[in-house]
């Protein structure tokens, strides 16, 4: 079977063992209020519905800007299904259930098809699958019951049809709204995988094949990077760009678009000696179409395990997808079976459970991360969407709330892919409650009220309170406590934030007054005796330690160990690092402007300075450092990376000659490299200096610097 783009491996491997037993239905509507008793109610309830989905059928089909997510409408769809299907009698003339999407645009050619093109009913969870397989056996008779079913992938694209004569494409046809469709022949010419010559049907005289035309998520990330670098309308989704690119009335701007055609279904002019769906298909196949992956079945449970391996697989395809499609497989039965009013009794589709609603943001809240990180987080009116109930999404950053311009109380579309964590897509501005705020920063932190910052480089605001706040103060305890900082091995994390949770220890200081608590770890804690003395012994051995260790183990942002040895190296002592000016802190090797104002800052706060003397009163302490002399040499404190080949020297001549200047010579790049010394085909250390601002030196430059030229 020609299959060109899916994956070889799609195949799933059976088994008999059910796999899911899913009891809750996402696919029930929300109710309706059905005790409105007289017609005029009822009448009034279905234009409600009708005059909706009316208008989103036109904002999406034809003007190709949707105003309500799939999810919405197919809730609107169903409720409208269900009024209809309960007052039969009160079914208004116009009602959009028995057409099928499009809405064909006038300038295109009008064609009616030759039997109507009618869309698939829905089920989204097992139970609803076994009730349609229910169904089936229901109408069938005792011999027939049980049939065996084809499974299909259901490409999220647009349904057309195509009609060959002699093996020659002659036409193709939109579904339009089931009956009647617009004559898209030209731009169907146009798709590269469309057969338009069928040598292996040249003796049919009139073939019609149904299928799906999609635009591949590869290229329909092209068409989107390249409409925005030209300034043009990006699509929402590979389905909205596949049937912008369709509708296209100059064939050639059809062409440019990167469509694919996958045959589902023979209509008209099947062989006689093909009987079966599946077998259908791969005679399609042998033919030249491309197919999507198939399988037979016989249960539910065999159904299921295909539907989950497609979940499986669903990321790696090749174009969107949103479920599977279940067949009876003869198609003697399916003849049998025959259609509902607007649907076929011997299929339906197996859809994913929704990846993007819309729901209610309630409110924002601002959580402050371990590093005092502020985030924003929307509160959702509780919704389900990729099949889990999601009442939390992250709205990252305050900037992210004023690229979203959203706000407490607006309509948002919620968006989760698989495991991928649930964020807002889109704000509903349209419906915008009038008495909504914008929304601000909070200008203090909400859990322990310090002043909040925003650098102006920087996405995310911070609380300013460091150690005094408690939403910072268990990682601060973590920091502070690990190997390369006070190194107080023996309590282990899992302590630490026992003792926390307790109310034994709040900041760092905490830690030296443990041993007043002896009794509550016994108890509280359930350490034994013996326990408790390692902990207190290993509490007080870390008492002595250096400038250094003790300045990084204040996990002030920036300072990693380096920075804290440089730090310790160039003030000597802490106090005179606790009393320099951003001036002084800037001479320090390996500091620049924003460490500088955050080592300034975090000395200038009242709560940190409190810890740090309670830490000395305790009895940290450290020896004297010994601070070397500098050397005055032109490269003191910076770090070179040599790259590339140099004509005038060996690069170890000339890494010694930078340290001979008094330069490091390092072999990667960092943000904190002084120069890149770059000689001939310098590589992805060229690119990466340049990516990070880092001074590039070309050789001539060089050997001035070191005396050579
Ligand atoms: O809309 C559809 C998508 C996929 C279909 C369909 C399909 O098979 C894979 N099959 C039929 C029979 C119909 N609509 C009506």
């Amino acid at each position: 079977m020609t299959n060109p783009i899916l994956p070889t491996d799609f195949q799933p491997t059976p088994s008999s063992e059910p796999t899911t037993d899913k009891s809750t239905n996402v696919s029930n509507p929300p109710s309706i209020a059905t005790d409105a008793t007289s017609n005029a109610a009822i009448i009034a309830q279905m234009r409600t519905l009708i005059d909706a989905l009316k208008t989103h059928n036109n904002a999406y089909y034809v003007l190709d800007n949707p105003i309500l997510e799939d999810s919405e409408y197919d809730q609107l769809r169903l409720s409208l299904i269900e009024l209809e299907e309960e007052y039969p009698d009160l079914v208004q003339s116009d009602s959009p259930i028995n057409q099928v999407g499009d809405m064909p645009l006038s300038a295109f050619t009008q064609v009616t098809h030759d039997t109507p093109m009618l869309s698939l009913g829905n089920v989204f969870e097992y139970d609803d699958l076994r009730d349609f397989m229910r169904r089936v056996n229901d109408r069938l008779s005792v011999a027939q019951q049980s049939p065996e079913y084809e499974m299909e992938l259901k490409l999220d694209g647009l349904a057309v049809s195509l009609k060959y004569e002699y093996g020659k494409f002659v036409q193709a046809v939109t579904r339009g709204d089931g009956q009647t469709g617009e004559d898209i022949t030209q731009n169907a010419k146009t798709i590269r995988n469309l057969p338009l010559w069928l040598a292996d049907a040249a003796d049919i005289a009139l073939l019609e094949v149904r299928g799906e035309v999609v635009m591949p998520k590869a290229g329909f990330e092209r068409l989107n990077r390249l409409a925005l670098e030209n300034d043009d309308k990006v699509f929402a989704n590979p389905r909205n760009a596949a049937a912008g690119s369709l509708r296209q009335l100059d064939p050639s701007i059809a062409a440019s678009r990167p469509l694919a055609f996958y045959a589902y279904s023979v209509n008209q002019g099947l062989p006689e000696t093909i009987e079966t769906q599946s077998a259908a298909l791969a005679w399609l196949g042998d033919i030249g179409f491309s197919v999507s992956a198939v399988r037979v079945i016989q249960n539910p449970r065999e159904a299921q395990e295909y539907y989950e391996s497609v979940i499986d697989k669903r990321a790696q395809l090749p174009f969107e997808i949103d479920g599977t499609v279940i067949k009876v497989n003869s198609l003697a039965l399916q003849q049998q079976l025959s259609f509902l009013s607007r649907e076929p009794r011997w299929a339906t589709a197996y859809k994913f459970p929704a990846e993007t609603v819309m729901t209610r943001l309630q409110a924002i809240d601002w959580q402050v991360g371990r590093t005092g990180q502020i985030t924003p987080v929307g509160k959702l009116e509780p919704v389900k969407v990729g099949g889990v109930t999601v009442s939390n999404v992250t709205l990252h950053n305050f900037g992210e709330i004023q690229r979203l311009d959203v706000r407490a109380g607006d309509m948002v579309s919620v968006h989760r892919a698989g495991d991928v964590i649930p964020k807002v897509t889109r704000v509903w501005h349209g419906q915008r409650p009038a008495d909504s705020v914008p929304v601000m920063l909070p200008s203090t932190c909400p859990v322990c009220d310090s002043p909040v910052v925003l650098p102006d480089d920087e996405a995310l605001a911070r609380c300013t309170g460091g150690l005094f706040c408690p939403a910072q103060q268990q990682e601060a305890l973590i920091h502070f406590v690990s190997r390369r900082a006070m190194d107080i091995d023996g309590l282990g994390e899992r302590w630490l934030i026992g003792f926390f949770n307790h109310g034994l220890v709040k900041t760092v200081a905490d830690i030296y007054q443990l041993h007043n608590h002896q009794e509550e770890l016994i108890t509280l804690e359930k350490l034994g005796e013996k326990s408790v003395q390692n902990i207190i012994s290993a509490i007080e051995a870390s008492k002595q330690t250096t400038l250094a260790r003790f300045i990084y183990a204040l996990g002030i942002r920036g300072v990693g160990e380096t920075t804290a040895q440089n730090l310790a190296q160039q003030f000597g002592d802490l106090d005179t690092l606790m009393s320099a000016s951003i001036e002084k802190l800037l001479l320090t090797p390996d500091v620049g402007a924003i460490t500088a104002e955050l080592v300034y800052k975090f000395f200038r706060a009242p709560h940190n300075i409190e810890v740090i003397t309670a830490l000395r009163e305790a009895g940290v302490h450290w020896d004297k450092v010994e601070q070397k002399v500098s050397t005055g040499q032109p490269l003191d404190g910076q770090t070179w990376v040599i790259t590339g080949a140099l004509h005038s020297m060996a690069r170890d001549e000339a890494k010694a000659k930078l340290q001979a200047l008094g330069a490091k010579v390092s072999g990667s790049i960092s943000a904190k490299t002084t120069a890149l010394l770059a000689g001939e085909k310098a590589g992805s250390k060229m690119a990466k200096a340049e990516k990070l601002g880092v001074k590039v030196v070309g050789e001539e430059e060089f050997l001035a610097l070191v005396g050579e030229e």
